[in-house]
């Protein structure tokens, strides 16, 4: 019994002082957002255009925030933590067991275009740091690597089932034919970094749910992985730290991480002309500069692309400097202008998760994220090849496809109407779903390329809810729209 009292106690005290709840500060500018950083705070997100920024605070603090914050809100307390309670230990996020099934599986069933993990470094803890590499046999000439990473931010669960999702469209839609994934694997050479932090993911299993930074604890509580690159690395106090336990902490030289030794020296062996760095959350899609709030010399393809590749999911395109707050010493920066390369097309999305854990229980807004960011993948993949001359002569264009207007009126009550857009679109399907990620109602009569205005009668059967339309076509592509039923 003693025993048992004892263990208890010390689940609850170690539960105490790990807790961390998210909060919602409201009225917040530009201005205030340096100020919070300078502050030492945990700034999660940002959006300045609504006026508000996440703060990541010790649950023990938050009786005082009313003190600290005119305007706040407690958020879920799932968006900031991996629950306990999951049946599985990264909910509908995948662990890093799962990471591991899921990219062996795939090389096994696609021996054609998929290679088995292969272990490039090791982290501070002396966990693997593996990437995968996928083209098709079709090709022999030089075709362009594309590099894609997640989760070195290790609370950033997200960034990663994106990456997942698309390795699962590529595969899936290579059926010899002529598909978009088809023309990707057979002109470029794609691959992937799915857990570029494996030490801080892991300690976030099976609950936890905050280690940002890497497991390095010598100095304080870890380093930042995204301020420990070695282009303007520690260019001020603003865009990094100095100190060990912030957050943004830049650790003691540029380079001292294995992790971002690890991914400097494979970049370099491979030499990508193009790459995402997945994080989450906020619906940004960031590129260089993040240093200063001052454009590259590419700053006209930066701007064309980034507008491009944000078409159908609205995700805010710019420079760190411009949505978010200034990062020195990160991964993109490198990329474009920290080494020999001839400045790889580095951008930085930002999924526009529901927070850092918000959909661990939660298959419809998983499915979303991952729609979202399929399409900027697959129009990277489709155009960055062309700025090096591959492919072009081909005349391979990828088309703005699909997509669906708002369902008005909403709440509906007996009839929905829509827009759906398909410029070029093939087998576009259209149907509803519950959210669970059921279809409940499959609208598809003739959907014509071009624009259609559609209107669904909704029948008795159909309860009182929220739901999705989803609009899908052949290539994969897909637009949701989210709405309300009232009966
Ligand atoms: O602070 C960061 O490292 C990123 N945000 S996060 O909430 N995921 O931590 C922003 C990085 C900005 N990157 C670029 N300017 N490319
Ligand atoms: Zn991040």
């Amino acid at each position: 019994m003693k025993v048992l009292i004892t263990l208890v106690s010390i689940i609850t005290f170690v539960s105490a002082v790990s807790a961390d709840r998210l909060v919602r500060v409201h009225g917040v500018t530009t201005g205030t957002v340096q100020q919070l950083l300078a502050d030492g705070y945990d700034v999660a997100d940002v959006n300045i255009r609504l006026g508000y920024a996440d703060l990541m605070i010790p649950e023990r603090e938050v009786d005082q925030l009313s003190l600290l914050f005119a305007d706040y809100e407690l958020l879920p307390r799932e968006w900031g933590e991996l629950l306990p309670e999951n049946a599985k230990n990264a909910g509908y996020y995948y662990s890093p067991e799962e990471n591991w099934l899921f990219w062996c599986e795939l090389a096994a069933s696609y021996t054609d275009l998929v290679d088995t993990p292969v272990t490039i470094g090791q982290s501070y803890q002396s966990r693997d740091i593996y990437m995968i590499k996928m083209t098709s046999p079709v090709g022999s000439g030089y075709k362009p690597p594309i590099y894609f990473s997640s989760l070195i931010h290790g609370r950033e669960p997200g960034s990663n089932i994106v990456l997942i999702d698309f390795a699962m469209w590529l595969t899936s839609n290579y059926d010899g034919g002529d598909t978009m994934a088809a023309w990707i694997l057979d002109n470029t050479t794609v691959y992937f970094v799915p857990i570029a932090n494996p030490d801080g993911y892991a300690y976030n299993m099976p609950n936890g749910g905050n280690q940002r930074k890497n497991m390095n604890w010598t100095e304080g509580d870890g380093v930042d992985l995204n301020r420990n690159w070695g282009y303007m690395w520690g260019y001020d106090d603003t865009g990094s730290s100095g100190d060990p336990w912030n957050q943004t902490y830049r650790g003691t030289e540029a380079f001292s991480e294995p992790e971002t030794q690890v991914q400097r020296d494979f970049i370099t062996a491979i030499q990508p002309i193009a790459a995402m760095n997945y994080h989450t959350y906020g619906g940004y899609l960031l590129y260089p500069w993040g240093y200063i709030n001052s454009p590259t010399p590419d700053q006209s393809t930066f701007e064309a692309w980034g507008s491009a590749m944000t078409a159908y999911n609205e995700y805010q395109p710019g420079r760190a400097g411009q949505i978010l707050y200034p990062v020195n010493g990160e991964q993109n920066d490198w990329c474009y202008g920290g080494n020999d390369m001839q400045g790889i097309l580095a951008f930085t999305p930002e999924v526009a998760d529901n927070s850092f854990w918000g959909s661990q229980n939660d298959t419809t807004e998983i499915v979303r994220i991952c729609d979202e960011c399929r399409y900027m993948n697959i129009w990277l993949c489709m155009n960055a090849p062309g700025f090096v001359g591959v492919g072009e002569d081909e005349g391979v264009s990828i088309e703005p496809v699909l997509s669906l207007g708002a369902v008005y009126p909403n709440p509906v009550v007996s009839s929905a109407v829509f827009t759906l857009t398909a410029p070029g679109s093939t087998g576009v399907k259209v149907a509803v779903y519950d959210t669970s990620g059921r279809v409940v109602y499959n609208i598809t009569g003739e959907m014509l390329s071009g624009e259609n205005t559609v209107i669904w009668n909704i029948t008795d059967d159909i309860a009182a809810g929220v739901y999705i339309l989803r609009a899908t076509d052949s290539n994969g592509f897909a637009a949701s729209r989210r709405f309300t039923i009232l009966k």
